[in-house]
């Protein structure tokens, strides 16, 4: 999954793809690097300084975007959001996924995504996202994680969301401080075993720059070995800034884990 943030101030592309023409060109770039999904979003969750939008706003970044994509793009379109207004949008313009980090708290979101069809992704957070990093307390991060994501894919069956069309995710950096977001990805194969395809977004986020080096060609390496390892714990989907760089991880861990071959 191609990240494409359409916003000002994104954690590390923040203010590059505002342009409408600029972020139709870098959906193209990142489908012919190989990604599968792109993942359009209007809204920054970085924890300090991202200023809360309204979903006017987000609708007016995305929206053009969409209309551009259309015709051009033959990958399927997730749109990144936490508001049912944006969503409807977006599905309207096409989108196929909803990919919502709050997992369906607006109220008028399940709804929506039953009558409209589309897969949803279930991301696990506390808080929101300019505050969430004050909620990273857990007795067991794993466990209390593995709750919420089964609860919510309750929820949103009870609402009419298809089994086959859910996705969850354990929202690597959201309200979990490095070592969380270490155990979190050292117990991947128990959030696969709820059964749902599981997503890891990891890319380029603060605990890879600490961990790996704060130079760009560090967390290349630091993004590819989690997405690597993400794959070899039974993830199926990996939201990256740099999809050529992935496809080759996943292509790598892919055959080696699974004993499948895939060309990259
Ligand atoms: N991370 C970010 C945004 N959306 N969605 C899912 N499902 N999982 C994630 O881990 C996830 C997400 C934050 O990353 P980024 O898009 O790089 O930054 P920003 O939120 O500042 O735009």
């Amino acid at each position: 999954m191609g990240i494409l943030n359409i916003t000002p101030d994104s954690f590390s592309d923040g203010g590059r793809y505002l342009d409408p023409e600029a972020a139709v060109a870098h959906a193209l770039e990142m489908e012919a690097a190989g990604a599968d999904i792109i993942d359009l979003g209007g809204e920054s969750t970085r924890p300090l300084g991202a200023r809360e939008v309204s979903p006017l706003e987000e609708i007016a970044r995305v929206r053009p975007v969409l209309r551009q994509l259309a015709g051009k793009l033959r990958l399927p379109i997730s749109i990144d959001t936490r508001r049912a207004e944006v969503a409807r949008v977006a599905l309207e313009a096409g989108a196929a996924i909803v990919n919502d980090i709050s997992a369906l708290a607006d109220p008028a979101m399940a709804p929506l995504a039953a009558a409209s069809g589309c897969a949803v992704v279930l991301m696990h957070m506390r808080g929101g996202p300019q505050d969430h990093i004050k909620f990273a307390r857990y007795n067991s991060v794993v466990a209390e994680v593995v709750k919420f994501l089964e609860a919510r894919a309750r929820f949103a069956i009870e609402q009419g969301i298809a089994r086959s069309r859910i996705i969850v995710d354990p929202g690597i950096g959201f309200a979990k401080t490095t070592t969380h977001n270490l155990e979190v990805l050292r117990n991947l194969p128990r959030i696969c075993a709820l059964g749902y395809p599981v997503l890891v977004g990891a890319s380029r986020k603060t605990f890879v720059r600490k961990l790996a080096g704060n130079d760009p060609e560090a967390v290349r390496l630091g993004n590819a070995a989690i997405e690597a390892i993400a794959v070899a714990s039974g993830a199926s989907i990996i939201r990256v800034h740099e999809p050529a760089a992935a496809r080759a991880a996943v292509a790598m861990a892919a055959a080696v884990v699974r004993a499948t071959i895939s060309k990259g």
